[in-house]
């Protein structure tokens, strides 16, 4: 079993932590809780850089390691770092549990080093016609982030 884990931290006062589990080759389970959130949906994704140095910004684009374009993570055609939204609550925190095949943690594709980031809004999964949504899904700003480091 390979662990890992993301502390993510934003201006706004935006925060949580999210847990990674792989067994052998088998998907990836992840498993968060984060706060501080408006209610609604919010954009999740693995975005391909380690680089907090500019906040959130300098994270890069989604993780996109097959050179696809941005999708729902049921999808064919997604970054492997589409994990969608998560769905806040009334309260502004939200815990989830999402398990998936495309961001393991060991290998040439490994997600271990790069970043999680929570958004402002919500991932449209590539569908809502405007001129983002192939790219990042119009999920606007980037509220939190933390980089995805081994655990013993
Ligand atoms: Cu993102
Ligand atoms: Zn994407």
């Amino acid at each position: 079993m390979v662990k890992a884990v993301a502390v993510l931290n934003g201006s706004e006062g935006v925060k949580g932590t999210v847990n990674f589990t792989q067994e052998g080759d088998g998907p990836t389970t992840v498993t968060g809780s984060l706060s501080g959130l408006k209610p609604g949906l919010h954009g999740f994704h693995v975005h391909a850089l380690g680089d907090t140095t500019n906040g959130c910004m300098s994270t890069g684009p989604h993780f996109n390691p097959a050179d696809k374009e941005h999708g729902a993570p049921e999808d064919e055609n997604r970054h492997a770092g589409d994990l969608g939204n998560v769905n806040v609550g009334d309260d502004g925190t939200v815990s989830f549990t999402i398990v998936d095949k495309q961001i393991p943690l060991t290998g040439p594709n490994s997600v271990v080093g790069r970043a999680v980031v929570v958004h402002s809004d919500p991932d449209d999964l590539g569908k809502g016609g405007h001129e983002l949504s192939k790219s990042t899904g119009n999920a606007g700003g980037r509220l939190a982030c933390g980089v995805i480091g081994l655990q013993a």
